[in-house]
């Protein structure tokens, strides 16, 4: 917390915090995969890039750096001992100022959070709607920074969805094209080309949909970022969402369509292992993208 090991019970912020009444924080969702007593943080330098990105884009006073905030997940990890697959959060966010709306006067705060997390989705083969609510626009919020207050978007789609019986939204973009889940990215599968919406369906540009479509592509596998109609959902032959906290999680049923034969397709489930065996340091041609808590330094 601001530089400091806190302990869990201690690690408290005021009711005046700007972030609590605006949503004026700036996050990342990380995880570390644990395998023979290590653990490996998995695309650690790109999430904090990002991290930095989405305080830029808000104009937040941030002073850290990628080094500092890489220093500060290891020390966290280690400062536990963790030796179990684990959740990262760290965040950045406005400190006690209540009524400026002005992002260049806030006193900005950090933390990193860690905490043993295994699945997200109780269930492999998952059930989603098409949202009533569209996904946040880039002219009046930034989807592309992952920022606290466009969460308020997700959480009313998700609560939506769950309320109706199904497990996860999904949202439209403000042209009617397919744009993500609540807090996953979407990859469709049709004739064995995969396809993701781009950067302008008003996405968070996940790291984890970066991963497979490389992975993809390494694999032989055509992957195209275009624009998705919503009636193509409801007859791709597979579908599954990304993310750190989803990991490859497939998609079984669309607003009561299924998808294919509404199990988990071949594609979905070769790539699932390849994530698996990638992120745990078992794929030889991706271990650039893993840092090793305890073995590196
Ligand atoms: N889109 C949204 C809106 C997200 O919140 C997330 C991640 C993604 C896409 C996927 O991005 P990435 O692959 O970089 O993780 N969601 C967070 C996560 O940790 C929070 C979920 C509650 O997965």
């Amino acid at each position: 917390m601001d530089g400091e090991l806190v302990p869990w019970e201690q690690a408290k912020v005021h009711v005046t915090v700007n972030a609590l009444h605006y949503g004026t924080a700036v996050f990342e969702g990380i995880r570390g995969y644990s395998h023979n007593d290590e653990i490996y943080v998995f695309r650690l330098r790109d999430h904090l890039k990002r991290l930095i990105e989405s305080a830029k884009i808000i104009m937040f006073n941030n002073p850290y750096t990628v080094e500092q905030l890489q220093d500060a997940v290891i020390k966290t990890i280690r400062a536990n001992g963790y030796r179990s697959n684990v959740y990262i959060r760290p965040i950045i966010y406005a400190g006690e100022n209540i009524m400026s709306l002005n992002a260049r006067d806030l006193p900005i705060r950090a933390s990193v959070i860690v905490f043993p997390l295994e699945k997200f989705f109780a269930k492999t083969g998952l059930r989603v709607c098409v949202s009533s609510w569209r996904r946040l626009p880039d002219t009046s919020m930034p989807p592309r920074a992952k920022a606290a207050a466009n969460y308020l978007n997700s959480i009313l789609a998700s609560t939506e969805a769950k309320m109706m019986g199904y497990d996860e939204a999904l949202l439209l973009d403000h042209q009617g094209y397919v744009s993500e889940g609540a807090g996953e990215n979407l990859f469709l599968v049709k004739n064995e080309v995969l396809a993701t919406p781009p950067t302008s369906s008003s996405i968070l540009e996940g790291i984890t949909r970066d991963t497979v479509i490389k992975m993809a592509s390494d694999e032989g596998f055509r992957v195209v970022e275009r624009p998705i109609s919503r009636t193509e959902l409801y007859t791709a032959d597979e579908l599954f969402f990304t993310g750190t906290a989803a990991e490859i999680t497939p998609i079984v049923e669309v607003d009561g369509r299924k998808i294919g034969d509404g199990a988990v397709g071949p594609v979905t489930s070769r790539l699932r292992k390849l994530y698996d065996n990638t992120v745990r340091g078992l794929e030889p041609r991706y271990k650039g993208w893993l840092t090793p808590v305890y073995g590196s330094r």
